[in-house]
């Protein structure tokens, strides 16, 4: 990767909040246009049910991606716990590349390690344990071979249970756990950690292995947007976008 990439995530775009789809665009014209590079690192979308979905009221969202595209800039996704159905058919109409959760590059002579983040929730042991289900392959080919309507459904049950869940979840529980954090810094010899989820943004400093490592925390789109920049210290810079 270069010093001119970008990186976004949890934006949860849907057509029910309009707004944060014009500040999206806003963000592709104003910002992203200039990027090398601009890596969605999951929860870009709310839900996804299959490619084949018309997805009516996301139409901005892909012209957006096709626009930034067109003017030089490489778009890099990463599935999310909510827009890990998203394919390889979505992902050629609208001009973006999709990465694997986690994703390994080099940034000069730092090793950056990106993911979404709930694989590094492991304290939320149901989670991991959906999460294992819904990631399995045949379980995604039949849940893509229901109807539309039928996985409409599923999906909008699914959002309820989660919402349910989280709401008597403790605040730690949701976290990621440092453990974690630190083994797949480790096994993946990097000094950066970039990932979101959490919904909690911030820039930490730890230490793996008495060496020192930055763990980069991005924000959601539900008041502002928000995204991740090397400025021209060379220091990852969190930025507001409103
Ligand atoms: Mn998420």
């Amino acid at each position: 990767m270069t010093e001119n990439s970008l990186f976004i995530s949890d934006l949860h775009l849907a057509p029910e909040r309009p707004g944060m789809i014009r500040l999206f665009e806003r963000f592709v014209d104003e910002v992203a246009v200039h990027a090398d590079t601009l890596y969605i690192l999951g929860d870009f979308l709310e839900y996804w049910i299959g490619d084949d979905d018309k997805a009516l009221g996301l139409e901005p969202v892909f012209s957006a991606l096709i626009r930034l595209h067109q003017a030089g800039t490489t778009i890099r996704f990463m599935h999310g716990n909510r827009d890990f159905l998203i394919g390889k058919k979505l992902a050629r109409r609208n001009q973006f590349e999709i990465i694997n959760d986690p994703f390994l590059d080099k940034l000069d002579s730092q090793t950056v390690l990106l993911m979404h983040g709930d694989l590094l929730c492991t304290d939320d042991i149901a989670y991991q344990n959906f999460r294992r289900k819904v990631r399995n392959r045949t379980v995604q080919r039949i849940f893509l071979l229901l109807p539309l309507f039928l996985r409409e459904r599923i999906a909008k049950s699914l959002r309820g249970t989660s919402e349910k869940a989280t709401s008597y979840k403790s605040e730690a529980i949701m976290d990621v756990n440092q453990q974690t954090v630190e083994d797949s810094m480790r096994k993946a010899g990097a000094n950066v950690l970039i990932h979101g989820h959490t919904h909690r943004p911030g820039i930490h400093e730890l230490f793996i292995d008495d060496k020192k490592a930055k763990r980069i925390v991005l924000g959601d789109w539900y008041q502002d947007g928000n995204y991740l920049r090397i400025n021209a210290d060379k220091e990852f810079e969190l930025v507001k976008f409103s």
